[in-house]
């Protein structure tokens, strides 16, 4: 398995997100990263694909925010992070505005993404990690692909961060397997939480199939997506699938929903895998409430792998950073 990882996504350290009610430590460490590239490594470098693969996912208004949003705060004179506190209702009319605050809140939809001094160096090489794992996919050499990726990407839409994501990752590189010319990708994201970044991407998109297992979103965050009624729109329609599981789900109704992906996967006709893996599905993490227990990570990889198909995983969440090294090292070990 060819395993990649860029040191330059260790900037990104935000201190705080509002979390029921209180300004709390933010959960998404530089140390989750670091216990994993400790256990799994040696991992290879990103190499530089430069902006234009990353634009094929997210609006050039959206990147020219994130790039300089961490600047402008400063400008306005504010201390700390730059985080939103005003949103735009659904629906209302695109303003351009350039305060700070108006911009953070056009372009997001939450209190838990800051946008740090190191945050646009950090998601800037998380993409790149992503689409260096991909290559040996594309030109057949290895048939698994590891990139972590740091913070996660899932919750980034075209033109929105949120839920500690800023770029997606794994559209990125299902963007960019599809322009390399595999005709019909498919992601399949078994985080906690509902991919709404990367559904929201590929909604209307026939070609990329988006298969999303995650705590029922009428109970767990992000609430407004992830309900099993979204099912893709115009031509995409059909070609998303979300499969919300109750909280205290354990590891055989979870399987089941794992045969249900991967038969939609294989009808679909993928020629191409993308795995957004979540460790936050573990029965130890902080702030989510699956039951999945640490060899379980091998049992889901090794169904997932039997589909045959060229797989990149790429990292997004968990959170019990003891257990993290283990839980990401079991599921790599299903691919084996
Ligand atoms: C990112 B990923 C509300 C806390 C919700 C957002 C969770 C983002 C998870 N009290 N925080 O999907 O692992
Ligand atoms: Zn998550």
């Amino acid at each position: 398995m060819f395993k990649v990882f860029d040191p330059r996504q260790l900037g990104h350290a935000p201190a705080l997100e509002l979390h029921n009610g209180a300004f709390v430590p933010h959960v998404d460490l530089p140390s989750r990263a670091q216990v994993i590239v400790d256990r799994v490594g040696p991992l290879a470098p990103a190499e530089d694909f430069g902006l234009e693969p990353i634009a094929r996912a997210h609006t050039p208004d959206y990147l020219a925010f994130l790039e300089s949003a961490h600047r402008l705060w400063q400008e306005a004179g504010r201390p700390g992070d730059a985080i939103g506190y005003t949103w735009p209702v659904v629906g209302r009319r695109p303003l351009n505005l350039n305060r700070i605050d108006a911009r953070i809140g056009r372009y997001s939809y939450d209190a838990g993404t800051p946008i740090t001094a190191g945050t646009w160096e950090t998601v800037y090489w998380g993409a790149q990690t992503a689409l260096t794992a991909l290559q040996p996919l594309l030109d057949g050499r290895e048939r698994t692909a590891f990139a972590l990726c740091r913070p996660p990407g899932h919750h980034a839409g075209a033109d929105y961060m949120g839920g500690y994501c800023y770029l997606n990752s794994a559209a990125i590189a299902a963007r960019a397997a599809r322009d390399a010319g595999r005709r019909r990708v498919a992601i399949l994201d078994v985080d906690y939480h509902h991919g709404n970044g990367t559904q929201d991407i590929f909604y209307e998109d026939a070609d990329v199939f988006f298969a999303s297992i995650h705590g029922d979103p009428s109970t767990e965050y992000p609430f407004y997506w992830g309900h099993a009624d979204e099912r893709g729109a115009g031509a995409g329609e059909g070609a998303n699938l979300n499969l919300p599981l109750p909280r205290g789900t354990t590891l055989s109704p979870y399987m089941a929903a794992v045969d249900t992906a991967l038969d939609a996967i294989a009808a679909f006709g993928a020629e191409l895998l993308v795995v957004s893996y979540g460790a936050d599905t573990y029965e130890g993490d902080p702030i989510s409430h699956f039951k999945i227990a640490t060899p379980e990570y091998g049992a889901i990889a090794a169904r997932i792998a039997s589909l045959g198909l060229p797989t990149l995983v790429v990292m997004e969440g968990g959170y019990a950073v003891d257990a993290l090294a283990d839980n990401v090292e079991s599921f790599l070990s299903g691919f084996a």
